[in-house]
């Protein structure tokens, strides 16, 4: 099952490492073809290539659409060597073979990253490409394909060990990756299709996905998990460079995501904000003047819960903030960037990650959110909902106050990012407690205002966290009863969706209380 590699032809738009590469196979007496940039790119180097057309007896054509796509090319590929038939046409027809195809594509998916535009978009469809590295893979029995650079010195190494000779394990091995690439590539080929047209339910999905990492383990010791970067350009926990710490584990990863896309609620321009997170639940959010005064209340709302948790910031880490978070057992901290002085803080704790991100993801995106369920996937649009954009009716005798309003928006903001049902209770643009993930709003109300008691006793205050401070629900009350607890915790402004068969009913045991309340229109549930 070992293969002599004697021809190569090598088809590259990415040629990271190419030369280098080929040098080494013209060093080992392989032969080597290519097509126009790439034989330019190896010529130049000194490299004896020859022209794809030696083995069409076709020249270019089509501004380069079509070059490859020729049987002179498919046959060397797809022939089964020891075939009578087939060694009786690659000698009728004059087809060499191909034992080794390197081919990267046309660069479709960075390309939809730089914006391009539609024309430009369309043209780096790749479909010489995929047409041979589909074919070489099928043919794995004789034929190597190479889609990635990071590929070339495995076979290297091989052809090394084995005296120029390929062997089955790694042509399968290969095979497999080559077919991983096209459909990866066909993935983004029809997601950006779908986009244009506003396909939103196409009859066939496809994700594409690139490993960013293998994790040691998923949610528990027990599973298996891996983390992928589909390519989207958002600043977030898979595009972040991490500055330090140990690896990311599958819980990180996903917490960290919480946080960060909390955060980017909230603009720097106008706010500082510091989310902590635990569970992918935040214990704690807060906006200040400064990163320090907004971490500080943050922590102040659950100062047990914020024990090994994520902190994420809309803003640059500064020295004196990573001075304080770091005082707490922290698993991960990631921002937008951070000063030199607060990454050598940081650095002081060897396992703490520090991820930078760059910029804050924009709350509006529209993006893809994927959740699986027993033989399925189920795909939504992001929560693009922001309170800012909504259209908020004020439905109480008493209208809330701008203090009490500025709280209400940031309650509703924080509300959209906890798991349901979700009770925030808020006062002065910090949470002072939250009730997340409950099956009754109720307990989630309970739960919350339970939560603020005892911020209130670590902090060593007299008076409750929750006296004056507002509530917010991510759905509507159905009943009074939710309100009815909120209100005897303290609040004195609510903001949910509305929309309930009881509305009436809860608006005027708002009015009873003289609490003032503001209808959005929009649920944040979130499960
Ligand atoms: O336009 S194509 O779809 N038509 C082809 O026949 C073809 N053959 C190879 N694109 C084709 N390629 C692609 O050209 C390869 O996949 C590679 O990405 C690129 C290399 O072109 P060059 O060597 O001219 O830089």
């Amino acid at each position: 099952d070992r293969v002599k590699v004697k021809r190569a032809l090598i088809s590259v738009s990415d040629k990271t490492g190419l030369v280098e590469f080929a040098t080494e196979l013209a060093g080992m007496g392989v032969e080597l073809v290519s097509t126009g940039g790439t034989r330019k790119a190896l010529s130049e180097a000194g490299l004896t290539v020859r022209d794809v057309s030696d083995l069409t007896g076709f020249p270019e054509v089509m501004d380069g659409r079509v070059k490859t796509l020729h049987p002179g090319v498919h046959g060397g590929l797809l022939a089964i060597r020891d075939d009578e038939a087939h060694a009786k046409a690659m000698s009728d027809h004059d087809i060499q073979p191909i034992d080794l195809l390197v081919v990267n594509l046309y660069p479709f998916e960075e390309t939809m990253k730089s914006g391009a535009d539609t024309t430009t978009q369309v043209e780096n469809i790749d479909i010489g490409g995929p047409a041979m590295i589909r074919a070489g893979a099928k043919n794995h029995g004789y034929v190597t394909v190479l889609v990635d650079p990071a590929d070339y010195t495995s076979l290297l190494d091989e052809l090394r060990t084995n005296a120029g000779e390929t062997t089955f394990a790694l042509r399968w091995m290969m095979a497999g990756r080559a077919y991983a690439r096209t459909a990866a590539y066909d993935a983004a080929v029809s997601g950006w299709f779908a986009e244009q047209s506003g396909d939103t339910a196409p009859r066939r999905l496809s994700i594409a996905g690139e490993l960013a990492e293998s994790l040691r383990y998923g949610e528990n010791p027990h599973q298996d998990a891996a983390f992928y970067r589909t390519g989207e350009n958002r600043p977030g926990v898979a595009t972040a460079r991490q500055v330090q710490g140990k690896a990311l584990s599958y819980n990180n990863i996903n917490d960290t995501d919480a946080a960060f896309e909390l955060v980017g609620e909230f603009d720097p321009a106008r706010t500082k904000a510091v989310a902590i997170i635990k569970h992918a639940n935040p214990c704690g959010v807060a906006e200040g003047e400064t990163l320090i005064e907004a971490y500080r209340m943050a922590l102040r709302c659950d100062p047990v819960s914020a024990f090994g948790g994520i902190v994420a910031l809309n803003a640059k880490l500064d020295a004196a903030s990573a001075r304080e978070i770091t005082e707490v057992f922290t698993e991960v901290i990631i921002a937008p960037d951070a000063d030199d002085e607060a990454i050598e803080i940081v650095r002081a704790k060897k396992n703490l990650r520090l991820l930078l991100t760059g910029g804050l993801p924009d709350p509006r995106a529209k993006g893809r959110f994927v959740k699986s369920v027993a033989g399925g996937l189920l795909i939504q649009s992001r929560d693009a909902g922001v309170v800012d954009d909504l259209d908020l009716k004020i439905v109480t005798k008493r209208a809330p106050t701008e203090a009490e309003l500025a709280d209400l928006k940031f309650a509703f903001r924080v509300a959209k990012h906890v798991k349901s049902n979700t009770i925030v209770y808020a006062k002065d643009r910090a949470t002072v407690g939250i009730g997340a993930g409950q099956m009754s709003r109720v307990d989630a109300a309970g739960i919350a205002a339970r939560k603020a008691a005892d911020a209130t006793k670590a902090a060593g205050l007299t008076e409750p966290l929750t006296r004056g401070c507002v509530v917010a629900s991510d759905a509507f009350f159905p009943f009074a009863d939710g309100l009815l607890s909120a209100i005897e915790a303290g609040a004195r402004a609510v903001i949910q969706p509305g929309g309930s068969m009881r509305d009436d009913e809860v608006i005027r045991a708002a009015d009873e209380h003289d609490v003032a309340m503001v209808l959005t229109g929009m649920r944040h549930f979130r499960h």
